[in-house]
């Protein structure tokens, strides 16, 4: 049962339906008519548009599961894919969850404990405070002897949610007590950390896969710098920043620790680059959006080994056996504005994707297909794969050129025009790179 829908929900279809595994969709009343109920071998409406009382609605889920049989979730991304809670229920039910335990995704989804486990498994982290701050004193001393500007971030936050930055001393105080604040009414929990900020990185993430045996392997990395308001747009591996011997260390170094945790399924270590050293800042306990990059230059099937690891029987292959090739971007289409960003739903009135050696679609729309407002923007993927990266550019803006998606707005054109800049081209920018430029482009 796959408690997900979009373009995520028919991936995991793909990947099971080769398998040979019946699926069964779960959806919500605003996506009757979406591609994922259309594939599904079964299907079951859990409820109304909102992901509460649909989607993120775990009793309903679970009489999803009891009347048609369902023996594994896969929880996509998003929704309940990081919820300890919700992996728990399941394992107190039978129910496999292809994920990893619920003991690792509570771990990692208070980021004071992520960076603690981190650390204790050898992963450089980010300098700061080793702990939550108990006070403002405390605080003080401890941004003095790392110097300023200084982080704080909130333990429950992540994703960007709750850091509040603290340029000097005098700012230290307020910057604590509204990241506190601001915490408490977010998530319950006004524990917070500081740490050193750093100021012109890359992000950049290591794939990792573990077997919950012992046995975890890396699959290189993903620079992920290109993102506006901590929405990434454009991802792509390898990172430009990189050589060989580079990614063979921080890989190495996160898969040693994934096999010292006996981390299961698929993982992310994040990580900001800056000045050719890696920081740790959070690990994703799920499969990410921008897997398929990691797919096209490893040839791997990353659903096919979530289910793999789920169902007992290991990865599929050895470290020795995973080889790097060839260069990889994925474009996130979404329903917006490409200069606004202000969401676009509406009906699809024409469609034709781009095709061809090297090119890929996710998607689950097609003409006539009306998108729904209630969740997130993300409509497609455009990943493509090439033997260098200035062929999987050009290659990019072929496709890009192709793309008709009539009906709605889309970010297509935004792309259109990244891969003409020179920054782009050269592979040069960091993560705040998309933002200076969309401020600085004239309408
Ligand atoms: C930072 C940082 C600078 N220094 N931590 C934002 C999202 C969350 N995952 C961590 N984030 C950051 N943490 C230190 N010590 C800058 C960011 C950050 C960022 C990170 C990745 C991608 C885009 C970003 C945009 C703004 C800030």
């Amino acid at each position: 049962m796959i408690a997900n829908c979009g373009e995520i929900a028919l991936r995991i279809q793909r990947a099971c339906k080769e398998l040979g595994i019946a699926t069964v969709a779960v959806h919500s009343t605003a996506d009757a008519d979406a591609m994922h109920v259309r594939l599904a071998d079964e299907s079951v409406c859990i409820g109304p548009p909102a992901a509460a009382e649909s989607y993120l609605n775990i009793p309903r889920l679970l009489a999803a599961c009891e009347i048609t049989g369902a023996d594994a979730i896969h929880p996509g991304y998003g929704f309940l894919s990081e919820n300890a809670r919700f992996a728990e229920i399941l394992e107190e039910h039978g129910i496999t969850f292809i994920g990893p335990t619920s003991e690792h995704i509570r771990i990692m989804g208070d980021k004071i404990q992520a960076k603690e486990t981190a650390k204790k498994l050898g992963i450089p982290v980010v300098p700061g405070s080793d702990g939550a701050i108990t006070n403002e004193l405390q605080a003080m001393k401890i941004a003095k002897a790392m110097g300023f500007p200084v982080l704080v971030k909130a333990a429950s936050g992540g994703g960007g949610r709750g850091m509040k930055l603290a340029r000097t001393a005098d700012e230290l105080d307020s910057a604590v007590k509204t990241a506190r604040a601001e915490a408490k009414a977010a998530f319950g929990d006004d524990s917070v950390y500081l740490e050193k900020y750093l100021t012109k990185p890359r992000h950049i993430e290591i794939q990792v896969f573990g077997d919950g045996k012992g046995n975890a392997i890396h699959l290189g990395e993903r620079d992920c710098s290109l993102q506006r308001r901590h929405q990434k747009v454009l991802e792509e591996s390898p990172s430009p920043a990189l050589n060989a011997a580079q990614r063979a260390r921080i890989g190495d170094t996160c898969a040693k620790a994934m096999q010292k945790l006996k981390y299961r399924g698929a993982g992310t270590v994040e990580f900001l680059y800056e000045d050719g050293e890696f920081f740790f800042i959070e690990m994703n306990t799920r499969l990410q959006v921008e897997h398929p990059v990691t797919e096209a230059v490893t040839g791997l099937d990353l659903v096919l080994e979530q289910i793999r690891v789920a169902a007992g029987g290991g990865l599929s292959v050895k470290q020795e056996d995973v080889t790097f090739s060839g260069h990889a971007i994925e474009c996130r289409i979404n329903a917006e504005n490409a200069r606004t960003f202000r969401p676009s739903p509406g009906t699809i009135t024409n469609y034709h994707p781009p095709g061809g050696l090297g090119v890929r679609i996710d998607s689950g729309i097609y003409q006539g297909y009306r998108i729904p407002p209630y969740y997130d923007s993300l409509i497609g993927k455009l990943i493509v794969s090439g033997k260098s990266r200035t062929e999987c550019l050009m290659r990019l803006k072929r496709a890009l050129s192709e793309f008709v998606i009539d009906g709605i707005e889309t970010t297509i054109p935004l792309f259109m025009d990244l891969v003409n800049e020179p920054d782009i081209q050269n592979g040069m920018y960091d993560i705040h790179w998309l933002e200076k430029y969309l401020a600085d482009k004239p309408a």
